[in-house]
C-alpha cells in the first residue's frame, strides 16, 4: 500500500533525521512534569524572558506607541510617555510604508539597515553598507538562509564547533549536507585549535565532502568562550587559506563576563588585516534582539551582515528572502532600537542604562555562582562562563550509572540530566544534544534563574549529585580531568 505525503513513513527523510535537544526528550518531560503540578526550573532554553527579567522600559515604550498609533494623537500621550520615546516612534512609523501592520522590504526596513549600518561602523571603525545588511525573524532565519544558499547536496560539508548549538547540525540535516565538526578543547577553556580545523578538513577531503563554510560561535554556545583576537585572525587566514566562507555567529556579544577578552567582531578582525584577506575572505555575520540585556526572544528581530559577497549572490539571496515577503516589522523595529539605544542627554538615557547594566551585572554574578556551585561537586568540572548565557559542566560518571543507563536504554547523560529533573525540578539539556567527545558527559544549564534563587538551585543540584553518586559511585569509575 502506497503512503500518502504526510503519512509519517513516506516524510522527508532529512526532516525525521533531524534532531534539535534544546526542546528534546527533557523538555518534552519537564512539560510533563509541570502538567502534573511540580515546579519546573525550565534552565534548558537561553529564554530571559520566560525567567523572569524584565523588559527594558524605552524600546518597549517606542514600539507600544508603533502599534497603537493612535495614541499618538491623544493629547495625553506625553503624561504617559516620554519625549524622546514619541519621537522616536514618529521617526519609525516615517520609515515604513503604513505602521506596523505593512510587509516591508523583504530585507527590512531600509532605514532600520542604515541604523544597522551605523551601529556596525561605530563598533568596529569600518564603513558598514546597508544594502549588504539584510534583516531577519531572529537570528536563526538568517543562518537557516544563508545554508540553503550554500548547502547543494551530501557531498557539500559544513565545518562547525564540536560543542555547538544545535540550531547548525539540525540545519544541516534539514537541508540534507554534510556536518564536519571540528572539536573544541575543553581543558584549554574550550578554545580552539587551528590544527584541529586542518584535520577535520582533510578527513572530510579524504571522505569526498566539499568543505564550504565554517561556523563559529562567539561567543560559545553551549561552551560561553569568547574568541581572542589572534585566534580569530588564526581562523579568518584558515577561510581564506581553504577558501571557506565564515558563518560568524555573534548573537551573544553583549553578554561578557570577564575583562580579559572583550568581545570583537569577525568583521573588525578581517578589516583589520588589511589586503588580500579583507577583500578575499567571505563573511557572514549575525545577530539578534533575543540576547544581551535584550533578551527580546518572543520578538523574532534578527540581521545579517554580508562581506565581500558578490552582488549577483546578494540578488539571489534577496529573491529567496522575498519569499517570505517580509521580515517582523515589530521585530525591525527592536533592532533599530538595539542598534540605536537612548545617548547621554536624552530623557531615557538614565533609566536604560540604570536597566541595562542591571541585568549585566547581575549575570556577570550569576555566571560566577554557577560555575563555583559545579566546580564544588567533586565529580564535576566546568569552565567559567566568559561570555553568552551558558554553564557547561562535564559531569564524571561512574561505570554503575552507565550501566544503569545502558539497561534504560537511555544514553548517559540523558539518564543522569532526566534523574536530576525528576529529583529537582531542574530541566537542562543533555550534552550530547550539542556533540561531545566519546566517552565524556556534559549537561548544559542557562545562568539565567533570578539571582537571588541561584544559591538554592545549586545546593539543590549538588544534593542530587551527591545522592546519584552515593547509588552508582564506585572508587574507580571516574576521575577529574
Ligand atoms: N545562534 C546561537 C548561538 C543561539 O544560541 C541562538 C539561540 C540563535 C543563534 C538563534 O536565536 P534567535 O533566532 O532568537 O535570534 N539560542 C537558543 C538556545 O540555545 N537557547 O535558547 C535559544
Amino acid at each position: 500500500m502506497s503512503h500518502k505525503a504526510l503519512d509519517y513513513e513516506s516524510l522527508n527523510e532529512n526532516v525525521k533525521n533531524c534532531q534539535y535537544a534544546v526542546r528534546g526528550e527533557l523538555y518534552l518531560r519537564a512539560s510533563e512534569l509541570q502538567k502534573e503540578g511540580k515546579k519546573i526550573i525550565f534552565t534548558n532554553v537561553g529564554n530571559p524572558h520566560a525567567l523572569g527579567q524584565k523588559p527594558l522600559t524605552f524600546p518597549r515604550q517606542v514600539v507600544a506607541l508603533c502599534q497603537a498609533p493612535f495614541l499618538l494623537d491623544n493629547p495625553n500621550v506625553g503624561m504617559i510617555f516620554p519625549a524622546d520615546a514619541i519621537s522616536r516612534a514618529k521617526h519609525y512609523l516615517s520609515l515604513t510604508s503604513g505602521g506596523l501592520g505593512a510587509y516591508s522590504d523583504s530585507r527590512g526596513l531600509p532605514g532600520v539597515r542604515k541604523e544597522v549600518a551605523e551601529f556596525i561602523q561605530r563598533r568596529d571603525g569600518y564603513p558598514s553598507d546597508p544594502e549588504l545588511i539584510f534583516l531577519t525573524d531572529g537570528a536563526s532565519k538568517g543562518v537557516m538562509q544563508i545554508l540553503n544558499c550554500i548547502i547543494r547536496d551530501q557531498k557539500d560539508g559544513i565545518l562547525v564547533p564540536v560543542p555547538q548549538y544545535p540550531l547548525y547540525s539540525a540545519t544541516i540535516s534539514l537541508l540534507g549536507g554534510t556536518l564536519v565538526p571540528y572539536y573544541l578543547e575543553e581543558t584549554d577553556n574550550w578554545g580552539l585549535d587551528v590544527n584541529n580545523l586542518r584535520q577535520s578538513v582533510s578527513q572530510a577531503r579524504s571522505q569526498g565532502i566539499t568543505v564550504r563554510a565554517m561556523v563559529i560561535i562567539n561567543p560559545g554556545n553551549p561552551t560561553g568562550q569568547c574568541l581572542s583576537e589572534a585566534n580569530l585572525r588564526e581562523i579568518l587566514k584558515f577561510c581564506c587559506d581553504e577558501r571557506l566562507v565564515l558563518l560568524g555567529d555573534e548573537v551573544y556579544q553583549q553578554n561578557i563576563y570577564q575583562d580579559e577578552r572583550p568581545f570583537i567582531s569577525s568583521k573588525k578582525v578581517l578589516m583589520d588585516m588589511g589586503a588580500p584577506l579583507s577583500k578575499e575572505v567571505q563573511l557572514i555575520s549575525f545577530h539578534t534582539v533575543s540576547k544581551g540585556y535584550w533578551g527580546e526572544c518572543g520578538q523574532r528581530g534578527g540581521y545579517f551582515e554580508m562581506t565581500n559577497i558578490p552582488p549577483r549572490t546578494v540578488e539571489e539571496i534577496y529573491k529567496v528572502a522575498s519569499i517570505a515577503l517580509s521580515p517582523n516589522v515589530s521585530a525591525q523595529i527592536f533592532m533599530g532600537l538595539m542598534v540605536s539605544p537612548p545617548k547621554p542627554g536624552d530623557i531615557s538615557y538614565d533609566q536604560f542604562v540604570r536597566e541595562s547594566k542591571g541585568i549585566l551585572e547581575s549575570l556577570r554574578r550569576r555566571a560566577r555562582i554557577m560555575t563555583d556551585g559545579f566546580n564544588s561537586c567533586k565529580n564535576v568540572v566546568c569552565n567559567f562562563t566568559e561570555g553568552a548565557m551558558y554553564s557547561f559542566p562535564q559531569i564524571k560518571l561512574p561505570s554503575k550509572a552507565i550501566q544503569a543507563a545502558k539497561q534504560a536504554g537511555k544514553v548517559p547523560d540523558v539518564f543522569y540530566c532526566l534523574k536530576l529533573l525528576e529529583a529537582t525540578g531542574i530541566s537542562t539539556v543533555p550534552g550530547s544534544g550539542f556533540g561531545q567527545k566519546e566517552g565524556v558527559f556534559h549537561l548544559r544549564t542557562t545562568i539565567l534563574p533570578a539571582e537571588e534563587e541561584m544559591p538554592e538551585i545549586m545546593e539543590s543540584f549538588k544534593k542530587f549529585n551527591d545522592e546519584f553518586m552515593s547509588q552508582y559511585g564506585d572508587s574507580f569509575g571516574y576521575s577529574r580531568m
